[in-house]
């Protein structure tokens, strides 16, 4: 190792020439004892050991830490424009599978364990999930950080390193138990402390206005409460390229010189317990519905996030170009995760206003071409505000910027529509209810200089509905970027055998370039390939069966039809009308009637938000109706029903390569994308779906005659909703009588009367938003669709191929190209494919 000469303008001393370290099984295998011994302390190994995952982690991360120093060094010498992707929520999961085969050194580690008798499936069950988000937009920013990475964009997530994420859910009695998931206490072996970039968060306090001697006036926040965040950096390699990102989690901590006031005066202890407090804002993920109402500790959460990161990127700017910010906004955009960083709207503002002396023009122009707004839901109700009150008090200068904001918006509007005092009601960042509160998404859009939906329809119905008036006032900030996953997670990693198989006939450029699996259709039919690929989707099948059998003490049977569902549980999900199928497919089999039935395991996986109630509802039906069918020895060999328990990102890697239907059945216009369904359709399960989301997209990839479609259309559901009566659509329909009768029959509640009350009500309710009882009909016909086609194995399996090999679209790669060529504008890193 040898030191050079100093940076550029900091005038530290670079560390260079680190030697880069072996890749081959003896060196993994030597540093991986060294750590275990030396660092660990430990004498012994053993098979299943959180101690030998760990050092093999240090092991890996050394690899990765000297690509991760190299890709600064590029980065800060190349002066090109950043992407800074902020997000509330990172769904990671597991990280050391993904490391190893992004380094590309998954056989020689495996190999490494194997020399001291270990197998290394066991080492990668001893890692815990980092579960820092809900569902599918946490884990969405995942995804796009492994494609940033491997094509080489450079982009840095910013989030919260909540100290408890998601929670674990345990069933007792059918019912869902929360449980804290304390994912930090053995300690986290990838994350890299960087207190020495620690930031000071203000909180509270009031706005005072100086005039210095040149008359000039500048404004002060002061008596603040001070937070510090000190941010932990974990390394995002991209695949077999020697590129590593960065994730950034920022962590709440007490500012040194908290309170000196009280420690003065004598409270020492109080004076420390304030740490507390302060500590808390990164204590715990909001477990969040699509709704969520307001909670002061959130709202803190999302400053915190945001100033913070905000911060980081002006201090790094200083030390780099010195205080002019004139080319700031060239080499610098910010994607907001949705409404939960809009903040940074008024933050940036206030930053550049108020610490670098910037005026509002020059602030603004900059803050409206840096910024760009990504929103995932249609739901009117799932639009974050806020009371105007609160604001005031936890960040009285940002309020003021705000409503500064909207004065020059509203004139703006008022030019537009001249004498509608309607639309500026409708259209105003302050919602002027009897309680005042800020509307997030609008403030957002004016913010920004691009807002994106996340599928097709998604896109087109903002425009039409929820953004109308503003896409009539800015069209050309509106566009699509329909969402992704990435293959490498959720193909190459997490199904060996079948990335094995495709890799075989196709050759592996697929990892890098999933439109490549197109060249299987020709295939579809090849007796061979079909008789390998049911094969591999039997051995998935027979993984997942000992998986459930571990969780659930239940045995299923790989040779039945796996008919899956896994996502949060919500009313607009409709996981109701998949236990309606299941309990009308109970009755065709009590009934004689199951004669023509494929053998079928039903999984429905998913937590509820801890307040939902009637997902609640849905999870405690699910199990009751499961316990029936799994102890009627009529339906033995027939049905079977799984509640999943704890279902999370590590249980997808296990079930999505194991599933032939894919359940994706939401009401028509309530899913922004979905991001499941594609995870299923790469892994060669064939969909049954609503013209919602990304399913409109699917389905046009890979053929009408290879989906199975049902349910109201959007344009369609507004009429029937007009006169809309589910109790004479039961009654008009003998199968959805019969099903509700042994509902309503206390069937599947035999000793607990009234516990499914709540959900049948709502089935009835003629304001049903989510319409269950419309589609009812069209979905049993679909599924008797689904289960004919499952009986001809060679068709099925044709149809599972070109699931697969029309899922091309459906990658991150492309998603993050279509982001960086319409909004972001960076140039690619060049890539290193030695
Ligand atoms: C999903 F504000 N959204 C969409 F705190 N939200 O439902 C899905 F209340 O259709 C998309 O495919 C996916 O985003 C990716 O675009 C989603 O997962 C949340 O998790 C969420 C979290 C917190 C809140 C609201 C929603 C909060």
């Amino acid at each position: 190792m040898t030191v050079r000469s100093e940076t550029e303008n900091t005038g530290d001393m670079e560390l260079l020439n680190l030697s880069s370290l072996d890749m081959d099984s003896d060196a993994i295998l030597a540093d991986t004892i060294h750590y275990h011994s030396r660092m660990l302390g430990r004498r012994t190994v053993r098979r299943q050991e959180h101690f030998l995952y760990q050092a093999l982690v240090h092991a890996t991360r050394d690899r990765l830490m000297e690509r991760w120093i190299e890709t600064s060094n590029l980065l800060q010498g190349r002066h090109g424009k950043r992407a800074c992707y902020i997000s509330l929520e990172f769904l990671m999961g597991r990280l050391l599978r993904n490391a190893l085969l992004n380094l590309d050194i998954t056989e020689q580690a495996g190999e490494a364990l194997g020399r001291l008798g270990v197998d290394l499936e066991d080492i990668h069950e001893q890692e815990h999930d980092a579960g820092l988000g809900n569902g599918g937009l946490g884990r969405l920013a995942a995804c796009f950080l492994d494609s940033c990475a491997t094509i080489g964009l450079p982009v840095i997530g910013y989030g919260l390193r909540y100290h408890f994420g998601m929670f674990r859910q345990r069933l007792e009695n059918g019912r869902q138990m929360e449980e804290p998931d304390s994912w930090l206490r053995e300690g986290y072996p990838w994350e890299i402390e960087r207190i020495e970039r620690a930031r000071v968060i203000k909180f509270g306090g009031r706005v005072v206005r100086i005039r210095d001697s040149m008359a000039r006036t500048h404004v002060d926040w002061v008596d603040t409460h001070d937070v510090l965040a000190i941010p932990y950096d974990l390394p995002i390699p991209g695949y077999k390229n020697d590129i590593v990102n960065t994730l950034r989690l920022w962590s709440a901590a007490a500012t040194d010189e908290f309170d000196l006031e009280e420690f003065n005066a004598g409270s020492y202890t109080d004076a420390v317990a304030a740490k507390n407090e302060a500590e808390n804002i990164t204590m715990v993920l909001y477990p969040n519905a699509e709704t969520d109402s307001g909670r002061e500790l959130r709202l803190r959460q999302q400053y915190f996030l945001v100033s913070a990161s905000l911060q980081d990127i002006l201090h790094d700017w200083v030390l780099q170009y010195g205080p002019d910010l004139g080319q700031f906004a060239n080499k610098h955009c910010f994607q907001l995760n949705d409404t939960h960083p809009a903040i940074a709207v008024p933050e940036l503002m206030r930053l550049l206003m108020d610490d670098h002396g910037l005026g509002w023009d020059d602030a603004w122009k900059i803050t409206t071409s840096t910024m760009a707004y990504t929103n995932h839901t249609l739901l009117p109700e799932a639009l974050e505000t806020w009371p105007v009150a609160l604001f005031e008090q936890m960040l009285p200068r940002v309020l003021e910027i705000i409503y500064e904001i909207n004065a020059r918006f509203l004139s703006e509007v008022s030019l537009r529509w001249p004498g509608n005092l309607d639309i500026l009601g409708s259209m105003s960042l302050i919602q002027e209810t009897p309680e005042k509160i800020v509307r997030m998404a609008y403030l957002a859009i004016v913010g920004s200089f691009s807002v994106n939906g996340v599928a097709e329809l998604h896109s087109r119905l903002l425009q039409k509905g929820l953004f109308r008036d503003f896409a009539g006032l800015w069209p050309h900030k509106f566009n699509n970027k329909t969402n992704g996953v990435t293959q490498r997670r959720w193909l190459a990693a997490c199904n060996p055998g079948l990335a094995r198989l495709i890799t075989g006939r196709i050759g592996p450029g697929w990892v890098t370039d999933l439109d490549q699996l197109e060249r299987l259709k020709p295939l579809a039919d090849d007796a061979g390939l079909q008789e390998e690929w049911r094969a591999v989707k039997h051995a998935n099948k027979a993984r997942l069966a000992d998986d459930i059998h571990t969780r659930t003490g239940i045995y299923v049977n790989p040779e039945t039809l796996f008919d899956v569902q896994v996502k949060r549980i919500h009313e607009y999900k409709r996981q109701l009308l998949n236990v309606l199928h299941a309990v009308h497919l109970y009755d065709r089999i009590q009934r004689g009637d199951g004669d023509g039935l494929p053998p079928r395991t039903i999984i429905i996986g998913g937590k509820a938000a801890p307040g939902y109630e009637m997902a609640k509802n849905i999870i405690k039906m699910i199990n009751n109706v499961a316990a029936v069918i799994n102890t009627d020895p009529a339906m033995r060999g027939r049905l079977q029903l799984i509640f999943y328990p704890d279902y999370n990102v590590s249980g997808m890697e296990l079930i999505c390569p194991a599933a032939d239907l894919s359940e994706q059945i939401s009401t028509a216009g309530k899913e922004a994308s979905g991001t499941g369904n594609m995870k299923f359709m790469m892994n060669g399960a064939v969909t049954i779906g609503t013209l919602d989301g990304a399913n409109v997209e699917i389905r046009e990839a890979v053929g009408e005659e290879n989906f199975f479609l049902f349910g109201l259309t959007v344009d369609e559901i507004p009429a029937v909703m007009e006169d809309y009566d589910p109790q004479s659509i039961i009654d008009t329909d003998e199968d959805f009588a019969r099903v509700m009768r042994l509902l309503d029959n206390g069937h599947f509640n035999r000793f607990e009367p009234h516990v499914l009350d709540e959900v049948l009500e709502a089935v009835r309710d003629t304001a049903d938003p989510w319409m269950t009882a419309a589609d009812f009909r069209a979905f049993i016909d679909a599924q008797e669709s689904a289960g004919m086609a499952y009986q001809d194995q060679q068709h099925w399996t044709r149809m599972s191929i070109l699931n697969t090999a029309s899922s091309g679209r459906f990658s991150t790669d492309r998603t993050m190209r279509d982001y960086n060529r319409d909004i972001w504008g960076l140039d690619e890193i060049p890539v290193n494919t030695s």
